[in-house]
């Protein structure tokens, strides 16, 4: 395999970047980037990073030998200061002496395939990446120390056991003795229901990276943008005093109390003859569509349109929040919170009834991930085993209970990769981020 490289960490200016270059014979390269090739293993040195034989910046390296690596390969890391600059840099001395641009997941996919893992921790590793609740960290670390594996193995050795009694079984028929292991029947029947104990503590990964959208929606200038930015905790939309400031949909990550959100500002909604304010106010109804929790924003002076935002909103999860109680606190029913964007009054109770949406979401007694390949594995095997079961409560046909077992056995080993195709691997690791 070819040497290639990858920035592992975003494109963007930060204290550090990181480069990955992996692949056997990387390792020569080090004297013409660094000055020396005498750079011991598994220590961050620091050193000199030269481009052509220019000095670039000065850096920390990490090299690791083959048998001492995330890939399996000789490979090094460097980390330089994160400039888009020194990455230009960087990734130019990379390619200049002949490194390849990795693809997405190459790192994680040669790890695989040099046996470093097997496939489903290689997947485990995106899952880590993609969790955005902390519930499904935990979750996916424990897939990639191996705890799934192990399970799938366990299911695994059982049914080939008991395949090998049946072959048993099969062996004694031709011979003519009449002789039954009187405990396959309910060994097998043990075998399905520690399967379907397995199974329920599955949950599948489908919406692990699909975020938790909350859309601030309501009349112009009841502090919509004032209210999102305070809970982004820095200023990212634009706040005035002239209803319709906000005329496009602004997003912004956050993460609170093991969740993360992603906020949409949207433009305040008033009848308008305005054009581009009225295309801002066609984006906001399609927000809401696509909204997991819409919060309503209103000031002391816009109560009156409470009624008019419910209906709009119709089905979905409404937060109702009074905002500029710093100026008028009087109470108002039907509101959820009442806050002030401007000193922050109110804002953890409004935080946390934000997270209470999502917490009822989630799946409290799941004992791992899985991915919708892994559930029709194991309905496929645990079907193949039933007919088995089925097939040996007859007495007849043992052979071909025997052959269900296989079958059984053959779609545990392509969940954890013991059997794969170049499109499963495609499919797999394309959706890796690139330097993973
Ligand atoms: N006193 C007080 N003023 C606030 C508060 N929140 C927002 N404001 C003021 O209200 C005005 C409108 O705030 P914005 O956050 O721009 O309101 P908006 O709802 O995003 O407005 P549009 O984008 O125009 O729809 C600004 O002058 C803010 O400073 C608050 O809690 N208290
Ligand atoms: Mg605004």
């Amino acid at each position: 395999m070819s040497v290639v490289y990858a920035l592992a960490t975003p494109a963007h200016k930060s204290a550090i970047c990181i480069f990955r270059v992996t692949g056997n014979g990387c390792l020569k390269s080090l004297k013409s980037l660094f000055g020396t090739s005498d750079i011991s293993s598994r220590v961050f040195s620091v050193r000199p990073f030269y481009n052509s034989g220019l000095l670039v910046d000065t850096v920390g390296v990490l090299v690791f030998d083959g048998s001492k690596s995330y890939t399996g390969e000789d490979s090094f890391e460097i980390h330089a200061h994160g400039g888009l600059g020194v990455m230009a840099l960087i990734e130019e001395a990379l390619s200049g002496i002949g490194f390849d641009e990795a693809p997405p997941g190459e790192f994680t996919k040669r790890a695989f395939l040099n046996g470093k893992i097997d496939l489903n921790e290689a997947e485990s590793v995106l899952d880590v990446i993609d969790s955005t609740n902390t519930e499904d960290v935990y979750l996916s670390s424990k897939s990639l120390s191996g705890d799934f594996s192990r399970e799938v193995h366990e299911l695994s050795d059982d049914i080939n056991s008991l395949r090998m009694r049946v072959e048993g079984e099969i062996d004694f028929s031709d011979e003519e003795e009449d002789f039954m292991d009187e405990d396959i029947v309910s060994d097998v029947s043990v075998l399905i229901s520690k399967f379907d104990l397995f199974l329920s503590g599955c949950k599948n990964r489908k919406n692990l990276s699909a975020k938790n959208k909350v859309v601030f929606i309501g009349p112009t200038n009841s502090g919509k943008s004032s209210t999102f930015n305070r809970l982004l905790g820095f200023e990212r939309a634009l706040i005035s005093d002239t209803p319709g400031t906000t005329r496009d949909i602004i997003e912004s990550e956050v993460f609170y109390e093991s969740f993360s959100f992603s906020l949409f500002d949207t433009a305040g909604l008033r009848e308008t003859s305005d054009t581009i304010e009225a295309k801002g106010i066609d984006l906001t109804k399609n927000e809401i569509v696509n909204a997991d929790v819409v919060v309503g924003v209103f000031d002391p002076s816009s109560l009156s349109r409470l009624e008019e935002f419910s209906s709009l909103v119709g089905e979905k999860p409404f937060l109702k929040v009074l905002n500029k109680i710093d100026v008028d606190d009087s109470e108002v029913a039907s509101f959820d919170c009442r806050i002030s964007a401007k000193t922050g009054e109110g804002f953890e109770d409004f935080k946390e009834k934000i997270t209470a949406f999502f917490k009822t979401s989630l799946q409290k007694d799941a004992t791992f991930l899985v991915r919708d390949r892994h559930i029709s594995l194991f309905n496929n095997s645990i079907s193949s085993i039933k007919k088995a079961l089925t097939i040996i409560q007859s007495g007849d046909g043992l052979e071909v209970a025997a052959e269900e077992l296989k079958i059984a056995r053959s779609c545990l080993d392509v969940v954890v990769g013991k059997k794969t195709s170049d499109q499963l691997l495609g499919d797999i690791f394309s959706s890796f981020c690139i330097g993973k």
